[in-house]
């Protein structure tokens, strides 16, 4: 028997990957950055074993059995088994998996991003493989490869149509910046309503501002933002990460049918940092939403205290009808 357990964070995009060249190989159009958090909070956690007296192969998530015949997981399994030495000796032996989050699942909350860092660094440890393997975790979620790596990670989309070059590297450590840090608003912690898969090729298939964003705007956002994060330049790193965030909402929105994934909560939310951040006379905080209502900010350790108590004051603990109000009264 052999057995490993790994652990991989959550990553949070401050510029979206929204949309597939490849469904197959998941090749993303455009480049997409992000941070990647610590596992102190929110991360995934993968136990493997290997035995060559199991009878099949097994799979866990969160407690409940689920099916081992996913062509995401298979196609991550083969490529790591592809990698492997021939003399590996637990080639053929059957996996039990079991994978867990600490978070809502499928809420928007990059779950699947951690998982399958988590899983395909648990499945090369087990199989002993060496070199990058940001490009095979991509092959289980986009959003997963840049979860391989801590820091400030870019994901580059590539331009093979075999997708070898469409990989995650790491543009800086998180002790680069170590001021930063990251609060989750958690809005609701349902199951979004459209997968994002199925979300992004929608929008591939119909929205006439998708190209227009991965070809104009994009590659000029990720420059700057790589300057931002080289300068630790929060002022422009908090506005590119909000327009990112705007940009990304406008062509879910401009899908069809619509991709709507900010609530009035969200948009409440999105007022309250644009207030604060007037009355600092600078962008002290930003906000960012994935395919979900639940906000994530990003702001530096000096602004959490003052900002958090603003958060409590607005939006209070276990007082819905509190944050109704707010909003009827925005
Ligand atoms: C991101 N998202 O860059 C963007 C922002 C959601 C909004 O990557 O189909 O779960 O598995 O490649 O990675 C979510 O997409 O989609 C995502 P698949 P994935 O973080």
């Amino acid at each position: 028997m052999k057995v490993v357990t790994v652990v991989a964070p959550v990553n949070i995009a401050v510029i979206k990957y929204w949309g597939k060249r490849d469904e197959e190989l998941i090749l993303p159009i455009n480049d997409s950055i992000s941070g990647t958090l610590s596992t102190d909070h929110m991360c995934a956690k993968t136990t493997i074993q290997a035995s060559p007296l199991f009878q099949e192969n097994r799979f866990w998530l969160n407690g409940k059995p689920q099916d081992f015949d996913n062509p995401r997981l298979n196609n991550c399994l083969k490529e790591v088994k592809r990698r492997a030495k021939p003399s590996c000796p637990i080639l053929n032996w059957k996996l039990s998996i079991c994978s867990e989050n600490n978070f809502p699942t499928a809420a928007g909350l990059a779950s699947s991003a951690a998982g399958y860092a988590c899983l395909v660094s648990a499945l090369a440890q087990l199989y002993e493989i060496d070199g990058d393997i940001s490009s095979i975790a991509r092959r289980g979620s986009g959003s997963a490869c840049r979860s391989v790596y801590g820091g400030w990670v870019q994901w580059v989309k590539g331009e093979s149509p075999t997708g070898e070059d469409s990989l995650a590297v790491q543009l800086a450590p998180a002790s680069h910046w170590p001021e930063m840090r990251v609060i989750i608003l958690v809005v609701s912690n349902e199951t979004k309503k459209y997968s994002s898969t199925s979300g992004m090729k929608t929008s591939v298939e119909t929205s006439q501002l998708l190209p227009y964003r991965a070809k104009e705007i994009v590659p000029k956002q990720v420059e700057r933002m790589k300057r931002a994060i080289a300068d630790k330049d929060f002022e422009a790193f908090a506005r590119i990460t909000m327009e990112d965030s705007n940009s990304f909402h406008a062509m879910c929105l401009d899908t069809f049918p619509p991709c709507v994934y900010m609530n009035d909560i969200s948009h409440a939310i999105v007022d309250v940092v644009h207030t604060y951040n007037q009355l600092k006379s600078s962008n002290k905080v930003s906000y960012t939403f994935d395919a979900g209502p639940n906000a994530c900010l990003y702001l530096l350790e000096s602004e959490v205290e003052e900002f958090l108590s603003v958060i409590n004051y607005v939006f209070p603990p276990r007082s819905g009808s509190i944050q109704d109000e707010y909003i009827k009264g925005s």
